[in-house]
């Protein structure tokens, strides 16, 4: 089966926000009296914001009622948000615009698969809402990854079998969503952490869309 389209998650792969969403989750863990560190952190990629605060305060042995929960999920939004209001198109991870090129001269689709429910606010910060044929958000999905439901939407929106698409993940959690979704999954980062990927690379600056095809088809 040839490849039709390229499935892209958000933060660790256009930009990176995650080290925007640990400060803020740093800073509210510290608030409530406990630390997290950059280790813990590579638990909460691509893991939504309820399901992070859950993992969040299980490590800092807290138990809290929904209530508080919903607040201090606010307070951490509203200080990522914060954050996230001073990025621009200088934010944008190296290598993307031009992988973005080849992907267009391909003739590929692209959709966006984030969980996060700040993606359009982030698209606009740094100019690409118009870069993607379809968007799926933390809106338009009940289950965050690892389950594929991001993936398996943005496939079916562009049109296409899981087995036509590749994902394109920087973190454990989206890459099990993209390999339960039945898709070819690029792993950017480090080989060690992304061990389930079928194809890893430090950033989509090392590799071509040429490669890229030639390893999923
Ligand atoms: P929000 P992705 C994910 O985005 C982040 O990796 C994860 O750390 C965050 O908790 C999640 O979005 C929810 O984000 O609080 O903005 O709705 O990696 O799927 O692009
Ligand atoms: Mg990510």
């Amino acid at each position: 089966m040839s490849i039709k389209a390229f499935l892209f998650d958000l933060d660790g792969v256009i930009v990176d926000t995650a080290i925007y969403h640990y400060q803020a989750w740093k800073r509210l863990a510290n608030e409530l009296g406990f630390d997290i560190s950059e280790a813990f952190n590579e638990r909460l990629k691509g893991v939504s914001r309820m399901e992070s605060l859950d993992l969040i305060l299980e490590h800092g042995g807290l138990t809290l009622p929904d209530e508080k929960k919903v607040e201090l999920a606010a307070q951490k939004n509203a200080w990522y948000l914060e954050l996230v209001s001073r990025m621009t198109p200088e934010d944008i991870l190296p290598g993307v615009a031009s992988f973005f090129a080849q992907v267009r001269k391909a003739g590929l689709k692209t959709a966006l698969g984030s969980v996060s429910k700040n993606a359009g606010t982030i698209l606009d910060r740094i100019g690409m809402s118009e870069a993607f044929d379809a968007v799926i958000d933390g809106n338009k999905i009940s289950k965050g990854k690892p389950d594929p439901e991001v993936f398996t939407k943005g496939a079916a929106e562009l049109g296409f079998s899981p087995t036509e698409c590749v994902v394109f993940e920087d973190a454990v959690a989206g890459v099990e969503a993209g390999k339960r979704g039945g898709m070819f999954v690029v792993g950017l980062g480090s080989p060690e952490i992304l061990a389930q990927a079928d194809l890893v690379a430090p950033s989509l600056e090392a590799l071509t869309v040429e490669e890229v095809l030639a390893k999923a088809s």
